[in-house]
C-alpha cells in the first residue's frame, strides 16, 4: 500500500519530520509535490471540502487525509509498527511528538518573531531578541525534558532497543538546531549525551543513513523552519 505525502517541494520543514518515520520503516510513499509541482498541491489541498488540511504536511490514504505533523505520525505509527504497543505506551508518545511540535514553531518564531507571513527581512530588528530567548532558556529546558524522557528506558530510544516516531523527530531536532545555531549546539550538545545517542542511533539506521545519503533529503536552506542566519546564533 502506498501513501501520498502532500508538503512543500523544496523545503524540509514540517514534512521532513513524515518523510524520515516513513522512510525508517520503510514505508512506500510518493512524494506528490516533488514529483507532480507545488501547483498540484494547492489544487489537491484546495479540492478538499468540509473537514480538510488547514496547511501542509498531510498524509492521504485513500478517502482519508491526515494533517497536523504529530498526528499524522502518532496515525502511521500505529498502523505501520512504530509507535508503542499500549495505550500508555502511545501516549507518552504523542505528547512528546507533540512538545517537538511545540520546539518546532518556536524554531520557526526565532526568524518569524512578529507575523507569520512577512519575510525574516522585515523582522530582523525583532528576531535577535526572540533568538536569543530561544537559545538561551528554551534550548536547554526542552532537552532537559528529551533528556529525562530517553532515560527513562534502557538503549539509545525513547521505548529502549525500537525506534519510534519520537526518535525520528528528535533526530530531526538536532539535525535542524545544528544546522540554525551551530554556535549554540556546539556548546550546549554534549551536556545532552542521550539526546546525541538518539540522534546517532537514528542515523545509523540502514533506512536512514540510505535516505540521507539520497536526493530524496532535501538540503536545509533559508525557506524552511530552520534557517541558518548568523545573526541570530551565539554561542
Ligand atoms: N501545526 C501544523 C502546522 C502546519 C504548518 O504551519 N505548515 C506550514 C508549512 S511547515 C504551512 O504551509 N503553513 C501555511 C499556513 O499556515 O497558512 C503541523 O504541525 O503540521
Amino acid at each position: 500500500m502506498s501513501y501520498d505525502l502532500w508538503y512543500w517541494p523544496s523545503i524540509q520543514g514540517r514534512g521532513e519530520f513524515v518523510r524520515l518515520a516513513l522512510e525508517a520503516a520503510g514505508v512506500d510513499y510518493r512524494d506528490r509535490a516533488r514529483t507532480d509541482g507545488v501547483e498540484a498541491l494547492t489544487e489537491d489541498m484546495g479540492s478538499r471540502g468540509g473537514i480538510r488540511p488547514y496547511a501542509p504536511p498531510y498524509v492521504v490514504d485513500g478517502d482519508l487525509a491526515v494533517a497536523q505533523t504529530a498526528h499524522i505520525l502518532a496515525w502511521l505509527g500505529e498502523r505501520r509498527g512504530f509507535a508503542a504497543d499500549d495505550e500508555r505506551g502511545n501516549l507518552e508518545l504523542i505528547e512528546l511528538q507533540l512538545t517537538i511540535s511545540d520546539v518546532v514553531a518556536e524554531a520557526h518564531d526565532t526568524h518569524h518573531p512578529l507575523t507569520v507571513s512577512e519575510p525574516y527581512e522585515d523582522q530582523k530588528d525583532a528576531a535577535p531578541r526572540k533568538a536569543e530567548g530561544f537559545r538561551e532558556q528554551r534550548m536547554p529546558k526542552y532537552f532537559t525534558y528529551f533528556e529525562d524522557a530517553l532515560s527513562a528506558k534502557d538503549g539509545p530510544f525513547v521505548r529502549g532497543d525500537r525506534w519510534s516516531h519520537v526518535d525520528t523527530s528528535l533526530f530531526q531536532l538536532v539535525e535542524g538546531l545544528r544546522y540554525a545555531f551551530p554556535k549554540r549546539m556546539a556548546t550546549i550538545e554534549g551536556d545532552y549525551p542521550k539526546l546525541i545517542a538518539c540522534h546517532d542511533a537514528v542515523a545509523e539506521l540502514d533506512a536512514i543513513a540510505a535516505y540521507l545519503a539520497s536526493d530524496r533529503r532535501i538540503a536545509f536552506n533559508e525557506d524552511g523552519i530552520f534557517r541558518h542566519y548568523p545573526e541570530l546564533d551565539g554561542a
